[in-house]
């Protein structure tokens, strides 16, 4: 008993528009309006399918009195009332080379090629506020982004770029307030006969400068919680909201929390928690108006391979944002509920194993964020399971999207999954149980508290580590991976080439170009900036409101202006505030109890007890493994993952910091006096790190502890790993079951018993 709306159909003659309805066709019609000649009746009347059926821009149910529309308060439906009818979603592609020069090319070709936005992705040191030249990021430079340590190295980023026109999306957590300054000083000096005031104002795009996520799971920080949320942000955001009103001070992300195992609902709650955290801090802290905050906070989903629930959950994140800000914060534009959102496809949901199917997987997951409503969208590269892409899969990757936007017709009824009785229900089931996490979160005083207990991350891990389970026990199936499986010359085949950096040529060239601007600055004006940021972050009072004196990132503009470096800037409030010293925990029971589930074979799994007890019977101790990280990699849900497992398998388990350096790893190894190193690299340093680890070890004369690697390492450095340079003895590429590699190190560790 449903209808829609019909031009022409019997009932619609008698029909009633209701007042959600009315608004959505005033909202739509603005919109519209915005391009030529285009109106809603312009849309409902000229898009005719081949099979003479018209097309409307959306669809509701003409039963309902109060139907939900896009554009319409709480927004399930979406933030637009026309959505993609008019404008389709920003194709926006997160990259960064091993230079500021390979990076700027491959964003003009983007730029060209469809392109309409640009996503930065900074190297880690760059992260982390160290310059090229620092002894802790030897293995680091240039690997996972590019390398920025100078405002020249930003002016080569976007040379021939025009910053007032393009919007750009800057990953930047850390450093975020020299990484932000010398953007800003870059649109300023292409435009030196322009008013500054009006440059800043006209800069779009968003930084990410989302703090909360970092501590509890992608670790990219590098100052303690407090400082980094209510000085570095609250600033940040204070001076935006007055001298760059149409640039996104926050892009709030949940991807990460996905990417590090949570599943949708509890990504969903945290990164809503999160946002809720800094409209917090913006009012209580810096004392700004919620309505000069909120309008230019978004959002950032990671969308997996649950299509519908990721649909829902998108839909969910929009109504439950828009309602708890409102009854929070009381907003009095309707611009402060709108949750916008960008979102990329999963990294965790690619395979080491027969990559093109990867293609298909992003291809789904892209339709269920644009099904979902996303804003913007990055889609990844078939090959991110084993390296950063290659020009020919970065461009598999977007034209995913431009077949998406211009082959499909997706884009031509906003929210077109509306009404479906599951996807509702979905929606309203998602959100609820979000709200339940929410709420446990508020009643705990809020996302920093409730990180700082350490209940979120051990949360996200415990999902992380029962998926796992369920992956290695067969439960979820992964094509190629658990199931279906190629071996011989078949899976030979499907090897494809990798983009291979010289790790040592980019820190080179980076170090060299950083010591140019250093020869060239007036020392006694770099002095001054850094002494007026240190000061500045040893107050106590709020610097916030966009024209103090003393906010902080005018005083990162000012010190980027006489060419400070980034590690400089770092420092210099590293000294008033200090570093952030990460702890770690390793979750116990949860892979055993998913492993183990009813239903599941659990045959394997006590064939590994069994051989571990074996282990212990004979060399008089349990097998012992330091799980570690090293260099600045921060993302540890691997590493989480193997510890966690091969505790529950019976292992002792020694879980190394983060951000080790090699020689770090060696003592930690040796006084812990394990049999093995297991060690996760997922941003490329392995082929620096791990010989540079062998090294330690025989100069110490523990050469005899067995190394193990996992990550995101190329079948292609195998044998540079394993025969070359002899620095491990076994790679475990993504997809490898925890029982597998913990029977394969186990046949591997050496017995004294033998001796
Ligand atoms: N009708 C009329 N106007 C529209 C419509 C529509 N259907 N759709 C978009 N617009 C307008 C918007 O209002 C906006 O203008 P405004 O800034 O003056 O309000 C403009 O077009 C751009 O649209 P928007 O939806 O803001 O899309 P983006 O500029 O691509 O921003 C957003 C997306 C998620 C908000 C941003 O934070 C972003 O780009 N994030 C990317 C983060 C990222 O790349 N992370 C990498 C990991």
């Amino acid at each position: 008993n449903r209808h829609f709306l019909r031009p022409g159909a019997a009932v619609f003659s008698t029909y009633e528009s209701p007042e959600s309805v009315k608004k959505w066709e005033t909202l739509a019609d603005k919109e519209l309006s915005r391009a030529k000649n285009v109106s809603v009746d312009t849309l409902r009347n000229d898009r005719i399918t081949p099979e003479g059926i018209q097309i409307q821009p959306v669809y509701w149910d003409l039963n309902e009195t109060d139907p939900e529309m896009p554009g319409v308060f709480p927004y399930t439906r979406g933030p637009y009332a026309s959505m993609y009818t008019h404008r389709p979603w920003t194709i926006r592609q997160y990259a960064g080379f091993s230079s500021a020069e390979e990076s700027n090319a491959f964003y003009r070709a983007n730029l060209a090629a469809g392109v309409q936005g640009l996503s930065v992705a900074f190297d880690l040191p760059t992260h982390r506020g160290y310059d090229s030249d620092h002894d802790r990021v030897t293995g680091d430079v240039g690997m996972a982004g590019v390398p920025v340590d100078t405002l020249r190295d930003m002016e080569i980023l976007f040379d021939g770029i025009d910053l007032t026109d393009v919007s750009v999306s800057m990953t930047m957590n850390g450093a975020v307030l020299p990484v932000m300054a010398f953007y800003v000083q870059a649109a300023l000096e292409q435009n030196p006969d322009k008013d500054p005031a009006e440059i800043m104002a006209s800069l779009k795009g968003t930084i990410q400068n989302d703090i909360l996520k970092e501590f509890m799971v992608r670790n990219t920080y590098i100052y303690p919680p407090e400082p980094s949320i209510r000085r570095i942000i609250a600033d940040i955001m204070g001076f935006t909201s007055v001298h760059m009103p149409k640039f996104n001070s926050l892009s709030i992300s949940g991807y990460h929390i996905q990417e590090a195992g949570a599943d949708a609902a509890l990504e969903l709650a945290f990164t809503i928690a999160d946002g809720l955290e800094y409209i917090r801090t913006a009012v209580d802290v810096a004392g700004l108006d919620v309505d000069s905050v909120a309008p230019r906070l978004s959002f950032f989903w990671g969308i997996g391979m649950n299509f519908y629930t990721e649909i829902a959950k998108l839909r969910a994140g929009r109504r439950l944002w828009a309602t708890l800000v409102k009854e929070k914060f009381q907003p009095k534009k309707e611009k402060s509920l709108l949750l916008r959102t960008h979102c990329q496809t999963s990294g965790y949901s690619l395979t080491e194993a027969q990559p093109q199917n990867n293609i298909i997987r992003t291809t789904i997951e892209a339709m269920a964020a644009v099904l979902g409503g996303t804003q913007s969208l990055h889609t990844n590269s078939y090959d991110e399971a084993l390296a950063l892409p290659t020009v020919q899969s970065a461009r598999v990757a977007r034209n995913t999207q431009l077949i998406l936007q211009e082959e499909t017709g997706i884009c031509d009824v906003a929210d077109p999954l509306a009404g479906s009785y599951f996807i509702e229900s979905l929606t309203d089931e998602i959100a609820d149980k979000a709200l339940e996490i929410i709420q446990e979160v508020e009643e705990y005083g809020g996302m920093t508290k409730y990180i700082d207990s350490g209940t979120a991350k051990m949360r996200v891990e415990e999902s992380a580590t029962r998926k796992q389970g369920r992956i290695d026990s067969k439960q979820e199936t992964i094509v190629g991976v658990n199931k279906y499986q190629l071996d011989g010359d078949a899976a030979k085949e499907e090897m494809v080439e990798v983009l291979q950096i010289d790790n040592a040529k980019a820190r080179k060239t980076q170090v060299a170009r950083m010591n140019e601007v250093k020869a060239s600055r007036d020392e006694n004006l770099v002095r001054e900036a850094l002494d007026k940021l240190t000061a500045s972050a040893k107050l106590t009072t709020t610097t916030s409101l966009g024209d103090n004196p003393n906010n902080l990132m005018k005083l990162a503009i000012d010190a980027a202006a006489v060419r400070c470096t980034l590690g400089e800037i770092s420092e210099a409030l590293e000294v008033a505030w200090g570093r952030h010293v990460p702890t770690s925990s390793v979750v116990q029971g949860a892979y055993n109890a998913s492993y183990n589930a009813k239903g599941s074979s659990a045959t394997e799994y006590e064939t590994v007890l069994q051989e571990v007890q074996a282990f212990e019977d004979s060399e008089g101790r349990r097998p012992r493994i330091l799980v570690a990280k090293i260099g600045q990699d921060g993302h540890d849900r691997g590493a989480k993952v193997i510890a966690s497992g091969f505790s529950d398998l019976g292992f002792d388990v020694d879980v190394g910091p983060l951000f080790q350096t090699p020689e770090e790893v060696a003592i930690q190894a040796i006084d812990s006096d394990v049999h093995v190193i297991g060690i996760s690299s997922q941003a490329a340093a392995h082929k620096t790190l791990l010989p540079a680890l062998k090294k330690e070890l025989e100069e110490k004369g523990a050469g005899s502890v067995l190394v193990v690697a996992g990550g995101v390492i190329p079948p292609q450095d195998y044998d540079f790993l394993m025969k070359e340079t002899q620095s491990c003895s076994a790679v475990f590429g993504p997809g490898t079951r925890v029982t597998d590699a913990a029977l394969q190190v186990l046949g591997l560790i050496p017995r004294e018993s033998q001796d």
